[in-house]
């Protein structure tokens, strides 16, 4: 029989973790056990929770903790990921200190599940790089600015050298510079850029409205022309993010963005794990890319918390693999360390560490390539940084950030 594995962080279980466990199997499950009559047991037997592992350990501060295991029959739900989470988190994520670390789906269940459309190798070909982390730009500061703005933003980010660009995520429609217009006059743009320096640039535009609208702008920005969607995932629900990755007429990659997500994973006694949300369920729901806050920008999450999501973006599975997009605050001098920590696949991100460069959005985006060369070359980026005016600019502006062995 096939099950889902549900695994919980359980703070202060009491002092009977197995017994609380017990509780959240029934209780999840046939809802009552032990006062059944021998027929209705035989019957419900095979829809009942089971509890499989209970680990006694210990949180970050000394909090007494319980890591729990329980296997759910996969005949209790229909096969889709609001059923699953409903039943392994519905009334649970209400009931004190618990938290959803992982959740193992079956080979069968996960047939049904899109995955990436395009993916860490698909992306890669679209682009024409293969040996080195690809780097993204995010526009700043466009609320309100006149399509001839947006389109010089967009200019001056190409010429830098990005291979990616996207949207704000808090960039809707405002003004001259509707969905439609993003797209099309963009994609002028770009090809205008393509032209003078035989750079390939992608640009992600933000899927945004009322969640019964979705499906078609999707299907309207392919047949304009754009690239890549850019999505809230997190506004909406996984479940619409799995919709717009399994039509057939949407033909684009999606961008998965993790604003709200903190909400949800920020805690570390109650949410879900960030590996799971932004990792496994992002990828698994047909996210190409996850974008996750980097351990060490602006706003950081804990280094294991960060590595943990890059893992579920590409470790080996029958999905492939999702971009890992480690974000927020990223400067030049921070390309050693990401590159130590998050390899070759992952998307270099930043948005203030381009525009902010202090020969523009374009010096910016040739500071990040010139760091990006040099750790490939195996040359500290400070030897490079003489070499290379933009680099140098930047590191005075922003400074290195030590690579730790
Ligand atoms: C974690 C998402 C990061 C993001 O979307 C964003 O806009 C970052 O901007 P910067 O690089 O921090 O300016």
């Amino acid at each position: 029989m096939s099950e889902l594995l549900a695994t919980y962080v359980l703070t202060d279980p009491g002092s009977d973790p197995e017994k609380k466990a017990e509780q959240i199997a029934i209780g999840l499950t046939v809802g009552s056990w032990t006062d059944l009559p021998q027929l209705e047991k035989e019957q419900l037997k095979r829809h009942k929770g089971r509890v499989v592992r209970v680990e006694k350990t210990e949180g970050d501060k000394g909090e007494q903790q319980a890591r729990v295991t329980i296997a759910y029959p996969e005949i209790n739900v229909t096969h889709d990921i609001p059923a699953v989470l409903t039943t392994v988190f519905g009334k649970l994520s209400l009931d004190g200190k618990v938290k959803l670390a992982d959740l193992e789906f079956s080979e069968g269940f996960k047939q049904t599940l899109p995955g990436p459309r395009f993916g860490v190798y698909g992306i890669r070909k679209k682009i024409g790089e293969f040996e080195r982390p690809l780097l993204m730009s995010i526009f700043k500061g466009v609320i309100g600015r006149s399509m001839e703005d947006i389109k010089e933003q967009l200019r001056q980010q190409a010429l830098g050298g990005v291979d990616l660009i996207k949207d704000d995520e808090i960039f809707f429609e405002t003004g001259e510079a509707s969905f439609e217009k993003r797209i099309t006059e963009g994609k002028k743009v770009l090809q205008e850029t393509y032209e003078e320096t035989g750079r390939k640039t992608l640009y992600a535009v933000n899927l945004t409205g009322r969640t019964m609208e979705l499906k078609a702008k999707a299907r309207k920005a392919a047949e304009l022309g754009a690239d890549i969607l850019l999505f809230n995932v997190f506004a909406y629900g996984l479940d619409v993010l799995q919709s717009l990755a399994e039509d057939d007429d949407n033909p684009l990659p999606i961008m998965a963005h993790p604003a709200i997500s903190g909400a949800f994973t920020s805690s570390p006694y109650y949410g879900f794990s960030h590996s799971l949300l932004l990792g496994k369920l992002n990828r698994y729901a047909g996210a190409d890319f996850s974008l996750f806050p980097s351990p060490y920008g602006s706003v950081a999450l804990p280094k294991r918390e960060a590595l943990a999501i890059h893992e579920e973006c590409t470790k080996e599975d029958v999905f492939k693999p999702s971009f890992a997009v480690p974000s927020a605050g990223i400067h030049p001098g921070m390309v050693p360390l990401l590159m130590k920590d998050f390899g070759i696949d992952h998307i270099i991100n930043a948005g203030g560490g381009i525009h902010g460069h202090p020969n523009g959005a374009s010096g910016g985006g040739r500071a990040f390539r010139a760091a990006i060369e040099a750790v490939l070359e195996a040359e500290p980026i400070e030897e490079k940084a003489k070499r290379s005016p933009d680099l140098r600019i930047a590191l005075e502006k922003w400074g290195t950030v030590e690579v730790s062995a």
